[in-house]
């Protein structure tokens, strides 16, 4: 008895002691990175909502879970945290399909929730960084509806173009673009009798990276972020953002050998990747987060992931 009782002690005082050299180390900086901000020094930490921490018994991690989880991230040394996508989505791509950049899926909580969760992170010195998809929204997006039926200003929201039509007169898309997933990155809507690109699926129509009013609303996303008082973002398939204005123009065979048709690896991508554009909407998106980053006296980070 006395034994289990000297045990228990000793046990709290362990956690204890770490637990709060850790918080004080989110708080200020690392002993090998004095001069460093928390992205130069410390790991940072994925988290994949659906599989992480269930707080309902409904079988699908969610907001509260990662909640209930936090002590045991600040356990393992982590300060941060990169979030996957929370947002509402018909989950074609598990999230990378939002329907709604600025609520959360019911699947995994509230706007509430999510504000409890960072509140208890500051309060562990863990800083968040939001997984955020410019490049594309689900076709279930309030935008893309309006766009498809032609209402301004969302009629230009998104990459929508005129078919070709072969020699026989049958229609075709406007060039041999494809998707990452494979097939024809072009789908015919007959509602406006054109074409829309989507680099992913079907699912997932690319927005017009050219569209002022495009880039000002997901400027907007951002900012409603920023304003929620999140660290960051990670932004998905950004070299994918803009592509060139010629909608027409094929891009190179690959010549690699033996790929099946359609696969994406069949084709250059220089004029469907990497476009000056993206790095000019890039900048200002920086710009937008050294604002936040001077109003709220917190550094604001942003990361782009590169896949080849
Ligand atoms: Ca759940
Ligand atoms: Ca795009």
């Amino acid at each position: 008895m006395r034994g289990i009782f000297v045990g228990f002690v000793v046990l709290v005082a362990l956690v204890g002691v770490r637990g709060g050299n850790l918080v004080l180390k989110g708080k200020g900086k690392d002993k090998q990175g004095e001069d460093q901000e928390w992205w130069q020094s410390s790991v940072l930490y994925q988290i994949y909502p659906r599989s992480f921490m269930d707080s309902d018994g409904d079988g699908v991690g969610d907001i509260k879970g990662i909640t209930s989880k936090l002590d045991y991230l600040v356990e393992l040394g982590i300060r941060s945290v990169w979030l996957s996508p929370v947002y509402e989505s018909p989950m074609k791509d598990f999230g990378y399909d939002i329907s709604n950049f600025t609520n959360i899926d019911p699947i995994f909580g509230t706007l509430e929730d999510f504000f409890e969760m960072q509140e208890a992170m500051k309060d562990r010195g863990i800083k968040l960084v939001m997984d955020l998809v410019p490049n594309h929204s689900s076709d279930q997006h309030e935008w893309f509806n309006r766009s498809l039926a032609g209402e301004a200003p969302y009629d230009d929201y998104y990459v929508w173009v005129d078919p070709k039509f072969d020699d026989e007169g049958e229609r075709q898309p406007p060039s041999n673009w494809l998707s990452v997933f494979g097939g024809s990155a072009w789908t015919y809507r007959e509602e406006r009798e054109q074409y829309f690109l989507h680099q992913f699926l079907p699912e997932q129509p690319d927005v017009n990276g050219y569209n002022e009013n495009l880039i000002q609303a997901l400027s907007d996303v951002f900012q409603f972020w920023l304003d929620m008082g999140v660290d960051g973002f990670r932004v998905d398939a950004i070299k994918h953002f803009a592509e060139i204005e010629d909608y027409y123009q094929d891009e190179a065979e690959s010549g690699i050998p033996d790929l099946p048709e359609g696969n994406y690896e069949n084709l250059y991508h220089n004029l469907t990747t990497n476009q000056q554009q993206t790095f000019d909407v890039l900048r200002r998106w920086r710009l937008l987060l050294d604002a936040a980053t001077e109003a709220s006296g917190s550094p604001k980070y942003v990361e782009i992931n590169y896949f080849k």
